[in-house]
């Protein structure tokens, strides 16, 4: 078989290619919704033959830009289990989205399909999900017409969240072993796994969720109804879907953690539980003020230090042998949640480049892998060995068998493909009740580092090169060192700088022991990389100057 080109010709030319540069990202093609009809597009065609190289497998796409604006919009593609798609396909969705002509198309097209040996006689399936942003409904048409253009099949499930999507493939091409593939089946599996582990137990307060107004807000109102009041009690604030200017505008998961900060919306008060998911709902962090006012912020690294010590305890009491537990950060760690976990956890480290799908992989190699950014994104895989052995074990004590059945409805209540923001909160308040613990006696287990993350905006971002899993810089020319320097004249200094993958700035991010020392590093190297290296716009009044010798001057 062979490509139908009148076909591809006749709908590329419903989406022509603008004169923009495209790249996937850390997380997909992510930039101004305006401009991103021909990468949907494109998006589509490669969204069949990666269906094809998985001789028919269903592929997931999921059109959202999570934490951005509402302006902007993105794509990732979901690969069969769910997980992000496999990173050597990530040049492919580069050079189609980048064709400018039918010519370059089918030239882009065929090099996939000589390379990956795509059979062209295989059925290829795509299922496409969207956020709330308003030109969604628009880029999904555009990416509907990519997978007709290679004749596959498109099922549009419409408004979800990115996890959902990723739980609707996996559970597609499980054929419903990992859960009913709807939406309804969703909030089933992740309710009844909940309430597997809290019934019986005394329930905490409410919890306010900050939705972000995005997708997330009705998303978990949508859940809590399968939830009953008894045992969990929820209300959503920033609920306002209706409103696009409002996503993520002064709320949000990144809003919270970067301005550590209480989003709009929350008249915030000692002793109210909160939590903020991002646009997507792929993200959590949790917060409060404690008892002197102060505002509080539970991290991702603050979520996988609860969910590691709690999994190991149930390991340790079902009586499980061989089960090791590991656990991946990236740099953006505080020093402080890095050092809990190797030196109190006693748990192995491992750290990956920012970006899920990186952490995925990394924790895929323990039995129980716990991955968190810093951010809030993450979830907890187990291995097929381990749910297997959970399963097996049967424990002689009660003690025992209340360890594994908790462990078990714990693979149930953790999505499995992707980090989810509903399903960790469930997680966290879980363990919470479970230990019938305070978010500030969570929050107790250890102290973070302070720290400060800024971003600057550069002429080109691309002309930084992180390297090691993210922590130095090999480009531009001479740049580590000064950030070198810097972090040398402070106590606990740590700096590091990168380019974003879903924004068009780099990304500064310092600590040390004082949070002015932390703000004052921050600032000095936002100044280095403004000043020396391509800073556009107006200078934030911020940023420190630092003359050639890496003195800072008035
Ligand atoms: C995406 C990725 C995350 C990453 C984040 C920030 O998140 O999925 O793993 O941490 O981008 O990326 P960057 O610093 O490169 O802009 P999301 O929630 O925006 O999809």
């Amino acid at each position: 078989m062979s490509l139908n080109n009148d076909k591809i010709d006749e709908l590329f030319k419903k989406h022509p290619k603008l004169d923009v540069t495209y790249t996937y990202g850390t997380a997909g093609f992510r930039t101004k919704g305006e401009v991103l009809d021909s990468v949907m597009f494109s998006v589509g065609l490669l969204a069949v033959l990666r269906s094809q190289k998985h001789s028919g497998k269903v592929i997931g796409a999921m059109v959202t830009a999570s934490h951005n604006p509402a302006e902007d919009n993105g794509v990732k593609l979901v690969e069969p289990m769910g997980e992000m798609l496999a990173q050597s396909w990530e040049s492919y969705a580069t050079e189609l989205a980048n064709a400018g002509t039918t010519e370059e198309l089918l030239k882009a097209l065929n090099n996939v399909i000589a390379k990956e040996s795509i059979d062209l006689s295989q059925p290829a399936k795509v299922v496409v999900g969207r956020d709330t942003r308003p030109s969604g409904e628009g880029l999904v048409a555009a990416l509907s017409d990519g997978v007709k253009a290679l004749g596959g099949t498109i099922t549009d499930y419409g408004l979800m969240t990115t996890p959902q999507l990723h739980y609707i493939t996996r559970c597609l091409n499980t054929q419903g072993a990992y859960g009913e593939p709807t939406e309804e089946g969703y909030y089933k599996k992740l309710a009844e796994a909940f309430k597997r582990i809290v019934t019986g137990k005394v329930k905490q307060s409410t919890l306010y969720i900050d939705g972000a107004n995005g997708i997330g807000a009705p998303t978990l109102q949508k859940l809590a109804k399968f939830i009953p009041e008894e045992i969990l009690s929820v209300k959503v604030v920033n609920d306002d879907t209706a409103t696009a200017s409002k996503l993520n505008l002064k709320s949000g998961a990144d809003f919270v953690k970067v301005g550590q900060k209480k989003p709009d919306g929350f008249d915030l008060q000692p002793g109210m539980r909160c939590a903020s998911l991002d646009g997507d709902a792929d993200r959590i962090v949790f917060w409060y003020l404690n008892k002197e006012g102060t505002f509080k912020l539970l991290d991702g690294d603050k979520i996988a230090t609860l969910a590691a010590g709690f999994i190991m305890g149930l390991v340790k009491a079902a009586k499980v042998p061989n089960i090791q537990v590991g656990l991946v950060q990236t740099a953006y760690a505080n020093g402080s949640a890095t050092a809990y976990v190797k030196d109190t956890l006693q748990v192995p480290v491992v750290f990956t480049a920012t970006g899920v799908k990186h952490l995925h992989h990394a924790a895929e190699e323990f039995d129980v892998g716990v991955y968190f950014e810093a951010n809030g994104h993450g979830t907890v895989l187990f291995s097929p060995g381990a749910i297997k052995a959970f399963h097996s074990t049967q424990g002689t004590t009660d003690e025992e068998k209340k360890a594994l059945e908790t462990l078990r409805a714990l693979t149930d209540l953790i999505n499995q493909t992707v980090g989810d923001a509903l399903s960790d909160m469930l997680m966290v308040e879980a363990i919470l009740v479970s230990q019938q613990r305070s978010y500030a006696d969570w929050d107790s287990a250890y102290s973070d580092l302070p720290s400060r993350l800024e971003k600057v905006k550069v002429s080109n971002r691309l002309e930084f090169v992180a390297i090691k899993a993210d922590t130095e810089l090999s480009k531009p020319d001479g740049l580590q060192q000064k950030i070198n320097q810097q972090m040398s004249k402070f106590k606990n200094g740590r700096s590091f700088v990168r380019p974003s993958g879903t924004e068009d700035v780099v990304r500064v991010y310092a600590e040390a022991d004082t949070q002015a020392n932390a703000d004052l590093l921050a600032h000095i190297v936002c100044g280095i990389i403004f000043d020396y290296h391509g800073g556009v716009g107006e200078r934030p009044r911020a940023f420190q100057k630092v003359d050639k010798e890496g003195n800072t001057t008035a």
